[in-house]
């Protein structure tokens, strides 16, 4: 959902001037100049509200409600391995990372779009038993819900290892259902109801392109090997402020050793230390929120005389000057609930948009209409 609300000018400065001007399209541009200064190292956290938490799809339309002071793009990304600071190339990488928490499931979303131009899918390995994380490119979470900084790596040693502070190195592609590597013993950590992944990318590897990435992690104060039992989840609060980091791994076909390392902090050291994390502040929720409707629909499967026409159902709430459905098939309505009759058979993502007084909301579902020959 995009709001236009008339923007205060030292504001809409203040975010150009911070890259995070929400028009940008990924990849396209070329390098600012002069480049934007790096802010201080202190980021908000969006608020969900429980009626509008992201669902974990790899389609970032339910993200459309977190608005640019909840995002960071390449511009606030330093490089580290090959010492290639903030000499960016938006044709080789260009992101644009948005974080969000809720209160209720106690849990840390983040929403990722990548511009690359050698999607690495190359995975070397994924069993427990092996630690290597591979040849893909990677996003590295880093999360210390309590700020209690220190050492979290300690040596290697297990017992230590993502203890107050947890690490994951996430795949940016999904492949035979693996999404993450949790750098210790608790693999338990990379699952449900722990965390969920999805991405999207129908490309194949070694091709250039748009990709996204969504996902939850669940943080713990503790989190040992065996599980919840022993462990202490963290409990997200408003106002409170977490350490966190995250870190772009960009490995192109023709660097297989050292992969470029793009990092949120101001220190390479963060991946190993909570001391060095920037910091998160949990933002309030946002009260505008509460006057834009909430979109939603359903269909019903097609009957046996009419298999291609699908009725849907709007279950919409808040208040609404019209909508526009797009059956994803190149057709559009704009009644309520309509009944569409698809031409052909295949699966078609549906999205509906509902306007409002103050622009509109979308919600999209992936593949949603599945019509078989
Ligand atoms: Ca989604
Ligand atoms: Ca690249
Ligand atoms: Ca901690
Ligand atoms: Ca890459």
């Amino acid at each position: 959902m995009r709001i236009w609300v008339p923007i205060p000018l030292a504001l809409l400065v203040a975010l150009l001037a911070s890259g995070l001007a929400e028009g940008r399209e990924l990849g396209k541009g070329s390098v600012a100049d002069p480049l934007p200064p790096v802010g201080p190292r202190l980021y908000q956290c969006f608020q969900f509200p429980d009626n509008r938490l992201p669902v974990i799809d790899g389609d970032l339309s339910d993200w459309e409600l977190v608005g640019g002071e909840y995002a960071q793009d390449t511009y606030g990304l330093i490089e580290y391995n090959r010492k290639i600071g903030r000499g960016y190339d938006l044709n080789d990488l260009d992101v644009r990372v948005r974080t969000g928490y809720s209160v209720s499931t106690n849990r840390i979303y983040v929403a990722v779009e990548y511009w690359d131009d050698f999607h690495n899918f190359d995975r070397l390995v994924t069993t427990p038993n092996n630690t290597n994380p591979g040849n893909d490119d990677i996003f590295e979470l880093v999360v210390d819900a309590d700020n209690s900084g220190g050492d979290f790596i300690d040596g290697l040693d297990p017992r230590h290892m993502s203890t107050h502070t947890q690490n994951y190195h996430i795949y940016a592609h999904e492949r035979d259902g693996e999404h993450v590597w949790v750098w210790g013993p608790q693999h338990w950590l990379g699952e449900a109801p722990y965390s969920q992944w999805a991405s999207h990318y129908d490309q194949p590897h070694g091709t250039a392109g748009l990709s996204t990435l969504e996902f939850y992690v669940t943080p713990f104060n503790y989190a040992h090997a065996a599980g919840l039992k022993l462990s202490a989840p963290a409990q997200l609060a408003v106002g409170d402020t977490i350490g966190l980091d995250y870190s772009v791994l960009d490995r192109d076909d023709d660097e297989p050793q050292v992969c470029k390392f793009w990092a949120l902090a101001d220190t390479i050291l963060m991946y190993r230390n909570a001391d060095f994390l920037p910091d998160f502040v949990l933002a309030p929720l946002e009260q505008k929120l509460s006057v834009v409707p909430v979109v939603e629909f359903r269909s019903r499967a097609p009957g046996a005389k009419d298999p291609r026409a699908v009725q849907f159902a709007n279950m919409t709430t808040g208040e609404v000057s019209g909508f526009r459905w797009d059956f994803g098939d190149g057709e559009a309505s704009t009644e309520k609930e309509p009944l569409h009759r698809y031409q052909q058979p295949g699966r078609y993502t549906v999205t509906l948009e509902a306007h409002h007084d103050q622009g509109s909301c979308r919600k999209r579902k992936l593949d949603y209409v599945l019509l078989p020959q």
